[in-house]
C-alpha cells in the first residue's frame, strides 16, 4: 500500500523535475533547477523504518510538487531517524532531485 503511494509520489516528482529542467534549458545555467532546490514539508510520523532508512509521513502539500498524502521518504542519514516516533508532528527538508530527507525535526516544544 505504502509502496504504491510512494511510486505515485515519484511520478509526480519526476514531472516536477522535467518541468524544471525545461525552464533551465532557457537560461544560461546548465544545471537542472531541481538539483538546486530544497523543499520543506510538514506532517505526522506514521512509521519509522530504520532497516530501510525510511520514515513514513502523513504529509501536508509540498509546494507544487505533491498534494497531501501518506508516503515513505528515504533519509540521507540513518541518524535522522533516531529521535522520531509514531504520531510525532514534524517539519522536514527534502532534496529537490531525489526527494530524500536531509533534515527533520519535531514540532513539539518549539
Ligand atoms: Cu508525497
Amino acid at each position: 500500500m505504502n509502496q504504491v503511494i510512494r511510486v505515485a509520489c515519484i511520478v509526480l516528482a519526476a514531472n516536477g523535475v522535467h518541468l524544471s529542467a525545461s525552464a533551465a534549458d532557457q537560461s544560461t545555467d546548465s544545471r537542472p533547477v531541481a538539483q538546486m532546490m530544497a523543499m520543506e514539508g510538514e506532517g505526522t510520523i506514521v512509521a519509522v523504518l530504520p532497516d530501510r532508512d525510511q520514515v513514513v509521513i502523513d504529509h501536508e502539500p509540498i509546494g507544487d510538487m505533491m498534494d497531501a498524502m501518506v508516503m515513505g521518504f528515504t533519509v540521507a542519514d540513518p541518524k535522522l531517524l533516531e529521535d522520531l516516533k509514531e504520531g510525532q508532528a514534524v517539519t522536514f527538508k527534502l532534496r529537490g532531485h531525489d526527494m530524500v530527507i536531509t533534515e527533520i525535526s519535531s514540532n513539539s516544544g518549539s
